[in-house]
């Protein structure tokens, strides 16, 4: 390792003891940066990566709820704001067992870089609770909602910070917490992003990050003058992200032959067509049931406890949770011929695993690129809620094209080396960067 990126990253260790992921994150974004930062001082003098690796607030609060059973429940909330440089703060927010402070400052830190790359005016954030929506009644999840605002209200606002969904808040919750938010404020204002479509939210949000990844994907396949057309495309998830992916792809031409959860994955070599595809979202959506059913429904193969990536295919679109390709799979989708990976999860994979893919120098879009398609969208809803005017489908549809394009044209000039490679890291690390540090210089040490 560059002894430069050692010393920076023993001070981040020391300062954040056992935040494994926060650490991952900042240390990927640190390799592509430091080089960079040495080549132009002024980010070095005014300590710009020190400074956009401390968040500028975290707020942890006590949720406490009634569960049906009337007994006390008692979760942790969280907000990361992590950088307002270049607007308030913006980002989702997650539910889910797993989630603790290390996680949602990983997701924070990525998130102010991808707000960037958006071109939109979005600082970064990211929230949540280890609550788990898994099992509870739509009464629970709404009494656990209602609890999570009355403190979380506090903290946001639409010129402050602006939550929206993640990994366990879909429309429901926005609903339960927008809901919430304007009783105690008295006020109907954006918010949160993520809104139903009658009540301030903008068509094509639901859809955007699993669009994006693929229109970014398309980006990709382009610069070698491939396409989508004919691809077999091995997708994990089955939730937001992954439905609206596998919905884009075969519109493109290409053939989603998986579907997981976190119980495991179904294959389907006939491909998840738009029939499968709504059996699969009023499944997951309305039943809240398990994929396996899927296999039950179609008479095809189940793989318990096992991920997507052993199936042979041409493109991977990990769409489920971080660190979920490691080194053993990324090695073995080299092998079996995958020429693209577009992430549409945050981090989703290992170190380890990114360097095969950088190695092998397939077209590697990392989740700050491909999944910021959702974000973007989010900063389009905050626009039509600003101008009290809503957008056609095909105006969002096309205005979130034109960023991905952009996007991709920011990490190409970013990230073309002299072989003519794009390392898609380095270009979206970079050119995520600059805009947020050239505002910190500009708005003095604060
Ligand atoms: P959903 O809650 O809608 O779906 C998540 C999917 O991933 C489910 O199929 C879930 O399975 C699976 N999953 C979640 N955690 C794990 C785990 N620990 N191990 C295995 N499988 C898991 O979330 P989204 O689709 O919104 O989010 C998916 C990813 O995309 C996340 O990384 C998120 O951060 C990222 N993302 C989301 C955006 C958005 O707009 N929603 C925007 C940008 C990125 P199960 O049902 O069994 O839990
Ligand atoms: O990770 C992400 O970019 C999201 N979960 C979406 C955030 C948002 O504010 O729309």
């Amino acid at each position: 390792m560059d002894p430069r990126v050692q010393q920076f990253m023993a001070m981040i260790k020391a300062r954040n003891p056992g935040e494994n992921e926060f650490h991952q994150a900042v240390q990927e974004v640190a390799e592509s940066l430091i080089p960079f930062i040495e080549e132009n001082p002024k980010y070095k003098h005014a300590k710009i990566l020190e400074r956009i690796a401390e968040p500028e607030r975290i707020i942890i609060f006590r949720v406490p709820w009634l569960d049906d059973k009337g007994e006390v429940q008692i979760n942790r909330g969280y907000r990361i704001q992590m950088n307002s440089a270049i607007g308030p703060y913006k980002g989702g927010l997650r539910l889910h067992p797993t989630v603790n402070l290390g996680i949602l400052k990983f997701l924070a830190f990525e998130q102010v870089l991808k707000n960037s790359l958006t071109t939109l005016p979005m600082g970064g954030a990211k929230g949540g609770s280890d609550f788990d929506p898994k099992g509870k009644s739509d009464n629970e999840v709404m009494r656990f909602c209602q609890s999570f605002m009355s403190e979380l209200f506090r903290y946001i606002g639409n010129d402050t910070d602006v939550p929206a969904g993640d990994i366990g808040v879909g429309g429901r919750e926005i609903g339960y917490l927008f809901g919430q938010y304007k009783r105690l404020k008295n006020e109907f204002t954006g918010v949160l992003t993520g809104k139903g479509i009658e009540w301030g939210g903008s068509l094509i949000r639901p859809e955007a990050t699993g669009y994006g990844a693929t229109y970014f994907a398309q980006e990709m396949l382009a610069t070698r003058g491939d396409s989508l057309k004919g691809k077999i495309v091995c997708i994990s998830g089955s939730g937001n992200v992954a439905q609206y992916a596998t919905e884009k792809v075969t519109e493109f031409g290409g053939k989603v032959v998986t579907s997981s959860d976190s119980n495991g994955f179904i294959y389907d070599p006939k491909g998840i067509d738009a029939e499968k595809l709504k059996f699969i979202m009023e499944l997951k959506n309305v039943k809240r049931g398990r994929i396996k059913e899927y296999a039950e429904k179609y008479g095809v193969e189940y793989f318990e406890g096992k991920r997507p990536w052993i199936i042979k295919c041409d493109m991977a679109m990990p769409n489920a949770t971080q660190n979920e390709i490691n080194e053993t799979d990324a090695k073995l989708l080299i092998k079996n011929g995958c020429i693209c990976v577009s992430e549409g999860a945050n981090m989703p994979s290992t170190p380890e695993a990114v360097e095969v893919f950088l190695n092998a120098q397939i077209l590697y879009g990392p989740g700050k690129a491909a999944n910021a398609g959702g974000v973007a969208t989010s900063g389009l809803e905050m626009t039509q809620n600003s101008m009290r005017l809503p957008w056609s489908r095909e105006e969002v549809d096309e205005k979130l094209q034109t960023i991905m394009k952009n996007i991709h044209k920011t990490c190409v000039k970013y990230g073309t080396k002299e072989n003519g490679f794009i390392n898609y890291v380095d270009g979206a690390n970079i050119g995520g960067f600059v805009k947020v540090a050239n505002a910190m210089i500009a708005q003095g040490v604060v």
